[in-house]
């Protein structure tokens, strides 16, 4: 069962991982550098099934980055949680304001002046993906803003006209703007590959809570590379998953022995239903997941 790599990769994490202090301050025990490696034929997901994956949530978050936005709201009017600490932990530095999680998020809810303010996460994927910044050097060295960049349409156009070339790459290590973001991309890089008349990804993680962000990470990629696919009128290949710092956090560790006491449940598939004008069209609605039978949820804390 190809779910079985991700569970061999946990497994050879918590044996042989080098335990390293992190960012957070909880431990990790970490390998680095990995690869997993997913065939999507037949609409065959990396969609994990020894644990209940919230799909719908990830590709919210997916069609969310498509829209350019940077802000927490639409996610939250949503009901889309994921990325609603760093806004709140920002708002309690700069203010003192020592206001509770869930209250932070009812009013970003219910204040667009508030939410502009404060549930922005800075130039993240959404800005750096479709609005890429430019520059316009005038001969004194000088500079003005230029039009940004839609990386997603660029590559879109370059599978349609020129597949066979090395660069389709969407990239979201934007340099330059890294300190303005509330975390540097970690599903950094992503490249298109045409071969046999199928659309190969290849999707680069920098950094990798394999318990909690891995399969979002696992499902979202792929969830592009079939949009993708679809909007370039080729069959969805290979999806190739490498991370660079891969770890487990060693406040996991119910999460991992209860995970890899499970079997693998069938393969789910996802099928989509309706093809948009464009690959900023797509709706929650587009999408049926189909033979998704998952062994139950298991809640562990996340690192912020
Ligand atoms: N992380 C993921 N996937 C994501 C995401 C974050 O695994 O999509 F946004 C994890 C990796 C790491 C932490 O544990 O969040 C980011 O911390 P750092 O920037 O220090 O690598």
């Amino acid at each position: 069962h190809p779910e079985q790599q991700y569970l061999d990769l946990m497994r050879r994490i918590w044996n042989e991982g080098s335990e390293r202090v992190d960012r957070t301050g909880i431990g990790t025990r970490s390998v680095f550098g990995a690869m997993l490696r997913f065939d999507l034929t037949d609409g065959a997901m990396p969609l994990l099934t020894t644990k209940r994956v919230y799909w719908k949530t990830a590709t919210r978050e997916m069609l969310w980055f498509l829209t350019g936005e940077t802000n927490i709201r639409p996610l939250v009017l949503q009901g889309v949680k994921i990325w609603n600490e760093w806004p709140h932990a920002r708002y309690v530095r700069e203010t003192g304001d020592v206001i509770a999680l869930d209250d932070f998020v009812q009013r970003i809810a219910e204040d667009e002046v508030f939410a502009e303010r404060w549930g922005d996460l800075g130039p993240v994927y959404g800005k750096q993906w479709v609005d890429w910044p430019t520059y316009r050097y005038r001969p004194d060295g000088t500079y003005e803003k230029g039009p940004g960049i839609n990386q997603v349409a660029q590559v879109i156009e370059s599978l349609r006209t020129d597949p066979g070339s090395r660069r389709h790459i969407v990239e979201g290590w934007n340099v330059a703007e890294l300190d303005r973001m509330a975390l540097p991309p970690c599903h950094k890089t992503y490249q298109f590959h045409v071969a046999d008349g199928r659309l190969n990804c290849a999707l680069y993680q920098r950094s990798c809570d394999v318990a909690l962000g891995l399969p979002f990470n696992l499902w979202s990629g792929a969830l592009l590379q079939r949009m993708i696919a679809q909007q370039v009128d080729l069959e969805p290949g290979e999806f190739v998953w490498m991370g660079g710092d891969v770890h487990l956090y060693l406040n996991h560790e119910h999460l991992i022995t209860e995970q890899l006491s499970r079997e693998p449940q069938g393969r789910p598939r996802l099928e989509i239903v309706w093809r948009p004008e464009t690959i900023f069209d797509y709706r929650l609605e587009d999408f049926e997941v189909r033979n998704y039978t998952p062994l139950g949820a298991i809640k562990a804390p996340v690192a912020v």
